[in-house]
């Protein structure tokens, strides 16, 4: 079902104007994108392009995503001791989703909403390692790239996480513009401050101040609006927090009743609220759908700075939904029923194409994708149900799981396959639940996977036994690359990205042969680098670091 109340089919001429404007300083896949619109503007291809209201506006898209925020971590979603009251009631004024999947981890998550498509599709089923020679391909299309040609502006802000070096940034993703940092905010070989913070491609700083990270991205976000209020635009708002290491602003510390991570959270919610006055203070309210999700479940084990998944099983890491089943709000007045609950099997795929959908944009040609539009469950339509058969649950290239219904079926994961265990990225063998045998659970009557029902139901477990085997040829499983898989983008312009490495980035661990090509790719780096006394303080903490530890790559 496809809405068309207020739509128009044709674009307004800002739009095409900006196309116009733009194209000289494009490259071949974005204008290939334009080509594509052109087409689908006669009708040739893709779906009616649109735009809302009767002065033919485009809607505006805002994305909050926030890092490791739990399924209970807002007051809407039941969290008995962290109060957001903004984004409570930015979910009373639109939907709230209570089904809404992403992957167990930060990258493939990031991957997966920016591209529409599954992961591991896209070459990016792993989480991006500190000093990882890999990215999001620049060949893949990303929702600011599709919207661009529309006449778009579009920003990220915050963390980006698909790939450090300079081809895979996000001003070559289609992003008009960049204030973040490129990698997460702490957990490498230095200190948790030592993450280079990036105006556009240039470094403004090495050691931000993280206790400024939310509220100044914030505020980069609001300039980024109050700029962009006369044409359609694109924010896509990546808070580093509440990931651990945890620093919330001044103005938040000790205000929560769940230690640091709470009070991250309320500045995160806070922070909500401004955006939100703000695009109404600037008429945009209702030109402007907002999304508020997490990359993730929970990072549990961290005392005061873990967030909670209850009552959902399990968290951050694990393909059990506490992991992989997160908040989402979705607030567009006058367009999405106010105080609604989605409870249909969604995920985050699903909004590349939900904004295709809303925009007129042309989804990617050069392949698959996954995801489908939610515009029918966002219309709070009785009649409109999951547009997913069946979802599959991947860590890494690992496929663990899959959803059809309220069915969810865990795949054998045997401890004899100790190969793999080995092998596998270090937070997947420790994450991962050793399973003998099949392991059925309904999510209608059981969301916590307390009651292992594959004994009492062999016939769904055939059923849903057959749909894997779809995914493992279309998508691939550990060590076994699918048919519909694409290059992971390669740091190297001699060496391309082996499937193996994908997911099961434990460098040290591989075999011989691929231990040279990963010399030949941490030689290049450093040849990039060159000389010790060219070195910033950061590339010589980094240089150090790699001479005291022969033996790791990059890890
Ligand atoms: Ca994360």
């Amino acid at each position: 079902m496809r809405f068309l109340g207020n739509y128009c089919p044709k674009l307004g001429p800002q739009g095409s104007a900006d196309a116009r404007l733009e194209c000289g300083s494009w490259h071949r896949r974005q204008f290939l994108q334009v080509i594509g619109q052109a087409a689908a503007l006669f009708g040739m291809a893709g779906g009616l392009p649109a735009c809302r209201s009767a002065r033919g506006q485009l809607p505006n898209f805002v994305i909050i995503f926030t890092d490791d925020q739990g399924y209970n971590d807002l007051g809407i979603y039941g969290s008995p001791n962290i109060r957001t009251p903004r984004i409570d009631r930015m979910a009373a004024e639109g939907m709230r989703f209570t089904d809404f999947y992403v992957s167990p981890i930060c990258s493939p998550s990031r991957a997966a909403l920016l591209t529409g498509s599954y992961p591991v599709r896209v070459g990016m089923p792993d989480v991006h390692l500190y000093d990882a020679p890999f990215g999001l391909s620049p060949d893949e299309i990303t929702i600011a790239d599709m919207l661009k040609p529309l006449g778009y502006s579009t920003a990220c802000i915050g963390k980006w996480h698909l790939g450090q070096d300079d081809k895979f940034a996000p001003n070559r993703q289609g992003f008009d513009h960049f204030y973040g940092i490129r990698i997460v905010n702490g957990t490498q070989p230095f200190e948790n401050f030592a993450v280079p913070l990036y105006y556009n491609d240039r470094k403004i700083t090495e050691r931000p101040n993280h206790f400024r990270f939310t509220q100044d991205f914030t505020r980069e976000a609001m300039q980024f609006v109050e700029r962009s209020q006369h044409q359609p635009f694109l924010l896509y708002l990546a808070h580093p927090m509440p990931h651990i290491p945890i620093y919330p602003g001044k103005e938040f510390q000790g205000v929560s009743d769940a230690g640091l991570y709470g009070d991250a959270v309320e500045e995160i919610d806070w922070c909500t609220g401004l955006i939100l006055d703000h695009l109404l203070s600037l008429g945009l309210d209702e030109r402007t759908l907002v999304i508020y999700t997490s990359d993730n479940g929970p990072w549990l084990g961290f005392g005061d700075q873990s967030g909670s998944a209850e009552p959902l099983r399990g968290g951050k890491l694990t393909t059990w939904e506490g992991g992989v089943r997160v908040p989402c709000i979705m607030r567009w007045p006058n367009n999405i029923p106010a105080g609604t609950i989605c409870s249909e099997l969604v995920t985050i795929m699903d909004i590349m194409p939900t904004i295709a959908d809303l925009s007129g944009a042309s989804l990617p040609h050069h392949g698959a994708i996954d995801g489908k539009s939610l515009w029918p469950l966002m219309q709070a339509s009785a009649e409109a149900k999951s547009p997913h058969e069946v979802y599959y649950y991947y860590a890494g290239t690992w496929l663990q799981a899959l959803r059809a219904g309220e069915w969810k079926l865990h795949l054998a994961r045997p401890e004899s396959r100790e190969g793999i265990y080995g092998e596998c990225a270090p937070w997947l063998a420790v994450n991962t639940t050793i399973m003998e045998q099949p392991e059925l659970y309904n999510l209608h009557e059981d969301p916590g996977e307390t009651r292992n029902v594959a004994a009492q139901y062999p016939d769904i477990v055939v059923r849903l036994s057959a749909l894997a085997e779809e995914a493992r040829a279309e998508l691939g499983d550990y060590g076994q690359p699918g048919r519909g898989v694409r290059p992971t983008g390669s740091a190297h312009p001699d060496y391309s990205v082996p499937h193996e490495w994908l997911g099961s980035p434990h460098w040290e661990a591989t075999s011989s042969a691929m231990q040279e090509d990963m010399r030949a790719f941490r030689k290049y780096r450093f040849q990039l680098l060159s000389r010790e006394d060219t070195l910033d303080a950061r590339e010589q903490l980094e240089w150090k670091w790699y001479m005291d530890h022969p033996d790791q790559v990059f890890e």
